[in-house]
């Protein structure tokens, strides 16, 4: 299946107008638009200058880089960088996607990131999540096992595409589906509808789990949720009829809360053993020998010594999620913000940032774009202008994805893809491991860098790296553009389970020994405990980031193909609220939330696929045909009118990015 913005967006990525070919170094104050084009040995040769003066004067742990994650061989090569250099730090965009679901797959050793067999499954469960926009190929597969008769049930609190095929949909108030789960667990539990066999023999604390889930009875559930006790007990029921897949997506992540709910559905998944079987949620599987990214950032020869690693931002308050003890081991993104202006625990002053565009994309627009603009020094890797490149001092020029080569393990497949450079490349740019490369070598030469934490060259390098202990023919995977690979469902004896008590642990002994509630539970997101001021100041809940097909995040906004399909900024809201307001349809409105530093902008849609005084909103609205530096992000950005403080999930350090009380006005002149 092609995506519009891969047919799309990509090529005019690549050939627009916007397009930068050469580097760039600032002329003018920080941020005034004023640049002077540069070569490449100037700007690696500042970049390398400038990073060491920083790593002289506040210690290396003062560098940082950030970009999206280690998904894409940008991520490694980022971290691998910054250990170079011999910083531990570097951002990712993870508590802000699938943060919660990451660590919760984690700590209970499941495994499960993205082997979602809907092919195969006789009961599909999809929690918060919006295939049609966000994973095509995805909503192909659930509307063809619907087709076939496969049950669909869903739990979105938007009447969402999904949730217009289900069989059986259940609308919970946002951030409750955690109480849900707790209740299909003690149905499933109290009438013995669970695989005894598999929880004997592959989990750990399933008589805890049993307790736990006692007192949660549907109408407990229900009247934390507001779905219905039937429709709780049918979902149960519909989903122990195996084999089930369970799709969750972001609407139950980037939440305070984000990791017990994880948590009580993973459990789901293990209790009624779904796990690694046909139709189920499959464990990832790899040819053997394949080095996947997430390897190479865990992997013994490219680690500082605990003591550096130990200071990454943000590892001493969340342990599995920062440091070498985390998922991916990058910084806690707010956490580094604030070293940067406040310079507690300790100053960060540096900052290469490729691939992301944290301008837009974290909450509290205004404190990172102050954070940005009061760095000693700022690096961006880019494709266009945007409003964090136009706060650096050098923009690098970087390829697109038509332009450069990758081979990833793909866990939906499963099988190794390989994307091939199939475009001569426009101008001087260059790929982020060649930048990287020169980066490290420059900063070698003056003694502030070690080059065996990055020891390839190019994208070939790398991937000869990852393969050379498989027995792939990397002719064929490059022929094909996929290579398949044998694997084994249900493998557990073999493919065990990375947890302490090499179990699944429904109790989990990581989380118990950082005084972390070992089990899973409902407890209410962080902006639904402060009511009071909710209620009377903040009596809406504000959903955001809802995927559109037109854009992926803050990209494409250039593009008049893009604009024309979603020309605005919207905001869904329900017609008995969009009355209470007198507000119409179309009318421009504008968004606070308790403890947002601004507002944002948006156009009303209204619409029934929302619940009273529930509003939905996408994420990543910036106007590239508006002045720089800003670009509009201060108005039409939902971050700007987000915090970034917390309180936080206390294991992924996640924020509220959804289910935040929020207040609404119409804007006088619209
Ligand atoms: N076109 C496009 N596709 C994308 C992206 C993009 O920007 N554009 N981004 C990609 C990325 S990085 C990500 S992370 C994914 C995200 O993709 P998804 O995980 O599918 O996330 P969303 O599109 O935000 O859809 C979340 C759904 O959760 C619902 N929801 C909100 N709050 C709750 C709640 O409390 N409980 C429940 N049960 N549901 C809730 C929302 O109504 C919505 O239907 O998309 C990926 N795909
Ligand atoms: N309020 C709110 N905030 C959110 C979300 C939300 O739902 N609500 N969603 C969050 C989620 S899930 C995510 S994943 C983040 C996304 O946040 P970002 O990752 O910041 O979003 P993008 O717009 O995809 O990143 C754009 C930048 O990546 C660069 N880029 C694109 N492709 C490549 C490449 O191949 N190589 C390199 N080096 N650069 C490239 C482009 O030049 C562009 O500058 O936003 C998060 N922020
Ligand atoms: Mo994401």
């Amino acid at each position: 299946m092609f995506c519009v913005k891969g047919a799309r967006g990509l090529p005019e990525l690549t050939y627009g107008a916007a397009r930068l070919t050469q580097p760039m170094r600032r002329v003018g104050p920080r941020g005034s638009g004023e640049w002077e084009p540069i070569d490449w040995d100037t700007a690696m040769q500042t970049m390398a200058k400038q990073f060491a003066r920083v790593r002289q004067a506040h210690g290396p742990v003062a560098l940082a880089g950030a970009t999206g994650g280690a998904f894409f061989s940008r991520g490694p090569i980022m971290a691998l960088t910054m250990r170079a250099m011999g910083s531990p730090n570097w951002l990712i965009n993870q508590d802000l996607c699938g943060g919660c679901r990451g660590v919760s797959d984690m700590v209970t050793g499941l495994s499960i990131q993205n082997g979602e067999d809907v092919t195969n499954a006789n009961t599909v469960l999809i929690v918060g999540a919006n295939p049609h926009a966000a994973n095509p190929v995805q909503w192909a597969n659930i509307k063809a096992a619907k087709a076939r008769g496969a049950t669909i049930v869903v739990l979105d609190p938007l009447q969402s595409e999904a949730a217009k095929i289900a069989d059986l949909w259940l609308a919970p108030k946002p951030g409750t589906d955690a109480a849900i789960a707790m209740a299909m667990l003690h149905i499933l539990i109290t009438e013995n509808r669970v695989d005894h066999a598999f929880i004997n023999a592959w989990t750990h604390g399933f008589e805890a789990l049993s307790q736990r889930v006692q007192d949660w009875t549907p109408q407990r559930a229900a009247a934390i949720s507001a779905v219905a006790p039937e429709k709780i007990r049918a979902a149960a029921l519909a989903y122990a009829n195996g084999p089930s897949a369970f799709v969750s997506g972001h609407g139950i992540d980037a939440v305070s809360n984000g990791v017990q709910t994880f948590r009580a559905f993973h459990c789901l998944v293990a209790v009624t053993g779904q796990l690694d079987r046909q139709g189920g949620n499959r464990r990832t599987k790899r040819p053997r020998g394949f080095k996947t990214y997430l390897d190479i950032i865990h992997d013994a020869q490219f680690q500082l010594p605990e003591a550096i690693a130990s200071q990454t931002l943000g590892a001493a308050q969340f342990p599995l999620w920062a440091g070498s003890g985390g998922w991916q081991t990058a910084c806690h993104n707010p956490t580094a913000i604030e070293a940067i202006l406040t310079h507690q625990p300790y100053p960060l002053r540096a900052m290469y940032i490729s691939g992301v565009n944290i301008a837009v994309t974290y909450p509290n627009s205004q404190r990172t774009i102050q954070a940005l603009q009061s760095l000693d020094f700022l690096a961006v890797a880019t494709h266009s202008m945007n409003p964090t490149a136009a706060l650096a001092d050098i923009v690098l020029p970087k390829t697109t994805t038509l332009e450069e080569e990758e081979v990833t393990l793909n866990a939906h497949g499963p099988c190794l893809t390989y994307t091939a450079p199939v475009a001569l490349r426009v101008g001087e740019v260059r790929s982020d491991i060649e930048i990287a490369h020169a980066l490290v070598q420059q900063m070698a030469a003056l003694g502030a860098a070690d080059e065996k934490f990055l020891p390839w060259r190019n994208a070939a390098e790398l991937m000869a790296y990852q393969l050379r202990d498989t027995d792939i023919d990397t002719d064929a995977l490059k022929r094909n553009g996929f290579a398949e690979f044998n694997y084994t469902l249900g493998n557990f004896s073999e493919q065990g389970f990375k947890t302490p008590s090499a179990k699944v642990e429904l109790y989990s002994q990581r989380m118990a020994a950082l005084g972390l509630d070992p089990l899973p539970d409902w407890v209410p997101s962080a902006s639904a405990q402060n009511a009071d001021r909710v209620q009377t100041e903040f009596p809406l809940i504000l959903q955001t980031g809802l995927r559109e097909k037109t854009y992926h995040h803050s990209r494409f906004r250039e593009q008049a193909w893009a604009r024309k399909v979603s020309p605005d900024p919207v905001l869904k809201l329900h017609p008995d609220t969009a009355a209470a307001y007198g507000i119409a349809d179309g009318d421009w409105v504008q968004i606070e939330t308790p403890a947002g530093q601004g507002a944002c902008n948006l156009k009303a849609v209204v619409s029934g696929a929302t619940a009273p005084g529930v509003l939905v909103t996408g994420m990543g609205w910036w106007l590239p045909e508006a002045a720089g530096p800003g670009y509009g992000v201060l108005d039409v950005n939902i971050n700007a009118a987000l915090s970034y403080d917390g309180p936080y999930d206390p294991a992924s350090g996640s924020a509220d990015t959804r289910g935040v009380a929020c207040r609404m006005r119409r804007c006088l002149d619209t």
